[in-house]
């Protein structure tokens, strides 16, 4: 499918199988309006079949300030549940989408910013990024769906302690408790972002699929269920032809081995 025209706060480039998409207005700190929200899910909702995975990075010096606070004082209350509402249903169309999505995180990582980067599937830290919630001294509440992961990332009391106290938590802590999987140099995250999102686009598409949507989903059922999903999608993914090549080339040693460099 052809990519729809993007607004001017969303930049996109092209890397083989990988699709780039770079939040691109810093003079705003990245704060997501309506139109950048929107623009998001246009991207992902007309991505080319070849590409297999997207980095999501940002220019300037902060990841996303968050909402762009000056759309929100014009909402009523009406509104600002459609508003929200939006939201959750972008983020999840990204979350459970058809392609994994790598974000590239530095400097500010802040209330949105953040609800944006936990509906990615892997996040990559330069040493600079920092994360709040702000919303508690804001007035307001998250309403990007990061009272749905941001718990199952970092623990509700945690996630209190950032909305209550409006503490940050810098890239270091950030990796320890889990919101970034890789932490690297200033500068050195859209490489790294692009060195995963190649892997993960290497593998097979019925994988990346059971991953993406099938894994999360069954982390959330009984144990019951969980083992009859997961005997399921085993099933599907091993059945393959693409699996049984993939098996194949291992055994007659055409296919890399797993080991530690
Ligand atoms: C903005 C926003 C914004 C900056 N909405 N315009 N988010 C926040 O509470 C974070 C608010 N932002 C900040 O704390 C700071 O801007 C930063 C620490 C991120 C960056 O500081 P700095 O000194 O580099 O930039 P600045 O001078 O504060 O901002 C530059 C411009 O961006 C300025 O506009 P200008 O016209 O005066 O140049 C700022 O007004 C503008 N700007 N952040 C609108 N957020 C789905 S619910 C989610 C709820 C939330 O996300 S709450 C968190 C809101």
């Amino acid at each position: 499918m052809a990519q729809r025209r993007l607004p001017k706060s969303l930049k996109v480039q092209r890397r083989g199988a990988i699709a780039i998409v770079t939040l691109a207005r810093p003079e705003k700190r990245n704060a997501l309006n309506d139109t950048t929200v929107l623009g998001l899910e246009t991207f992902f909702a007309t991505l080319p079949a070849s590409v297999k995975a997207v980095v999501l990075n940002a220019e300037g010096k902060h990841f996303s300030a968050g909402l762009d606070l000056s759309e929100l004082k014009v909402l009523s209350t009406e509104d600002g549940i459609a508003h929200s509402h939006i939201w959750h249903g972008i983020f999840d169309k990204i979350e459970f989408g058809r392609v994994p999505v790598v974000s590239v995180l530095h400097g500010a990582v802040i209330g949105g910013g953040l609800e944006l980067a936990a509906a990615t599937h892997i996040r990559v830290a330069e040493r600079t990024a920092y994360y709040a919630l702000p919303e508690g001294s804001r007035g307001i509440f998250v309403g990007g769906g990061g009272s749905v992961r941001l718990p199952r990332l970092i623990g509700v009391s945690r996630m209190m302690d950032l909305m209550f106290t409006g503490r940050t938590y810098g890239a270091e802590e950030g990796q320890a408790l889990g919101i970034s999987h890789y932490l690297v140099g200033p500068g050195e995250g859209l490489a790294k972002g692009i060195e995963l999102a190649k892997r993960i686009a290497g593998n097979s598409l019925a994988t990346n699929f059971a991953i993406m949507n099938v894994l999360p989903r069954i982390a959330e059922q009984d144990r019951a269920s969980g083992y009859v999903m997961e005997s399921l999608i085993a099933a599907v993914t091993q059945g393959s032809d693409e699996a049984k090549k993939r098996i194949k080339d291992f055994l007659e040693k055409r296919a890399a081995k797993v080991e530690r460099k």
